[in-house]
């Protein structure tokens, strides 16, 4: 699971890479300690820092990492409680780590769009900020990689955040924290992506639309856009059957932290013979806890759920993709006392519909205004990468600041009703804000609140939220293709 202490002096035998600060203590599993309450010096201190990890036996990627090691370490911190962050970069390239899901001031968040400060090239920057909401967040780079496969989120740069709730989320015997991602990726035309696991009806419009772009495009000889691939997949840096077990008692109620890494991918997992119950998605509790066979994960997004271990034998928990499975995305599942090879059997086929977990009955409050929002694609329009863009523009391919598309008023409430022209899946974010959901797949719903939303293939959804944490403010699609060729826009407070 962890990277263990061996493996970690190893890695720094190997890398010869700076030491571990003396303030970031480590636990036996290579986790980061709480901070201590009230505590003046910085409660973490995070290097980033290029260097090597071994996914599988004798098998070292190399690439950018937070403290020699992937992921980075987990951050504890309790709500409310102001904490201190030293951030180190000891990279020849201006950096910025963003702190996903939390409400924070644009200074402290890390998107260099919204006006953060980078954390220059062998420099430090040192933050001060009251952790919010609780629960499972996460830190990563923010920086556009554009065709650089070696920048932004393809690095490893993802580590877990987790916020310590006032009220725990129900009983459960222990945690277990699961970081997918995928390393060592390469372009091609066209992807194999997953498209019809998203519950919900392409809307024929949507359809005819992008449809019609699409094939005039391939007519002209234009070949399909750009997309990544990965060689190989890991499950908290380690490829199936090559890290160390999640050991399990019968009769256990283990509570699973998945977090999706990916840059790019959407992620699903299955435990053969057993049920996750989602008692959270993007660390907030879910109105409705229901049981379901499969997770789904877009880029980004975190899933909380707890498994009842009632299934004695030696499992893989693994992606529903073979391929991905075969090629690492998978972590073994060992109860006490059983042996032999770990065995996979693949789910019925089955639909991620978040409407499951919302309140069905009554609508949302209702926003005080309401944004419309189409995204489109146009095929291999920059120099073979497709261009994204919303409402007819691109965000600019560079690090400037573009002029906000939308306008917000404290303390009012939006509605974003999105409409997606495209075949593709988006993991939709929105910084420093969290919000509700409040249409999916044709259904109101309500009380579901997240960060990221995977919006379908020609599908539209809507999602409301309240603007209560003022400054400059990003919105954008998670997959990192998309982010870095158009897919983004600003809002302001005014
Ligand atoms: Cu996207």
């Amino acid at each position: 699971m962890h990277s263990s202490a061996t493996n970690r002096r190893d890695f720094l035998k190997l890398a010869s890479a700076t030491a571990l600060m003396p303030s970031l203590k480590l636990d036996a599993q290579g986790r980061a300690e709480p901070p201590e309450t009230g505590s003046q010096q910085a409660a973490y201190t995070l290097h980033i820092q290029n260097g090597l990890i071994e996914i599988g036996k004798n098998r070292f990627v190399s690439t950018t990492i937070f403290n020699g090691q992937f992921p980075g370490p987990l951050l504890r911190f309790r709500e409310g409680e102001k904490t201190t962050v030293e951030i180190h970069n000891d990279t020849d390239i201006p950096e910025q780590l963003h702190w996903h899901g939390q409400n924070v001031p644009v200074d402290v968040d890390g998107a260099a769009e919204e006006g953060a400060p980078f954390v220059p090239a062998h420099g430090m920057r040192r933050i001060s900020f009251v952790p919010k909401p609780s629960g499972l967040r996460f830190y990563h780079t923010h920086l556009r990689a554009g065709g650089d496969l070696n920048r932004g989120q393809y690095t490893g740069q993802v580590g877990p955040v987790y916020i310590e709730p006032k009220n725990h989320l129900g009983h459960y015997d222990r945690e277990v924290f699961l970081t997918l991602k995928e390393f060592e990726p390469w372009f091609s035309h066209g992807g194999d992506m997953a498209n019809d696991f998203l519950a919900g009806e392409e809307v024929k419009e949507l359809k005819d639309h992008g449809e019609s772009e699409m094939t005039a495009s391939l007519k002209k000889g234009m070949p399909h856009g750009f997309e990544v691939n990965y060689r190989s997949f890991t499950i908290n840096g380690h490829m199936l059957g090559h890290g160390e077990p999640v050991r399990v008692k019968q009769g256990e109620r283990v509570l699973f932290h998945v977090l999706n890494g990916s840059a790019t991918e959407i992620r699903s997992l299955a435990l053969p013979g057993h049920t996750f119950s989602v008692v959270a998605m993007d660390g907030n509790p879910v109105p409705k806890p229901v049981q379901v066979p499969v997770l789904w994960l877009g880029t980004a997004e975190r899933i909380s759920a707890v498994v009842e271990m009632n299934h004695p034998g030696v499992w893989i928990l693994g992606d529903t993709a073979d391929d991905d499975r075969h090629h690492g995305m998978g972590i073994v599942v060992e109860y006490a006392g059983q042996q032999g090879k770990p065995q996979w059997t693949a789910p019925k086929p089955y639909k991620w519909n978040y409407l499951h977990f919302g309140n069905a009955s009554g609508a949302a409050s209702t926003p005080d205004e309401v944004f419309e929002m189409t995204f489109s694609k146009h095929n291999a329009a920059l120099e073979g990468f497709n261009q994204w863009t919303i409402n007819g523009t691109p965000f600019p391919d560079t690090r400037m600041m573009a002029p906000p598309l939308f306008h917000l008023k404290e303390g009012k409430r939006y509605r974003i009703r999105m409409r997606n022209t495209s075949d593709d899946t988006h993991p939709i974010h929105l910084h420093r804000h969290s919000f509700e959901l409040t249409r999916i797949a044709g259904k109101t719903t309500s009380g579901v609140m997240k960060d990221v939303v995977m919006l379908g293939g020609y599908q539209e959804a809507e999602i409301d939220f309240v603007a209560n944490n003022p400054g400059m403010t990003l919105f954008h699609c998670h997959q990192q293709l998309h982010m870095d060729f158009g897919f983004m826009c600003l809002f302001d407070y005014v």
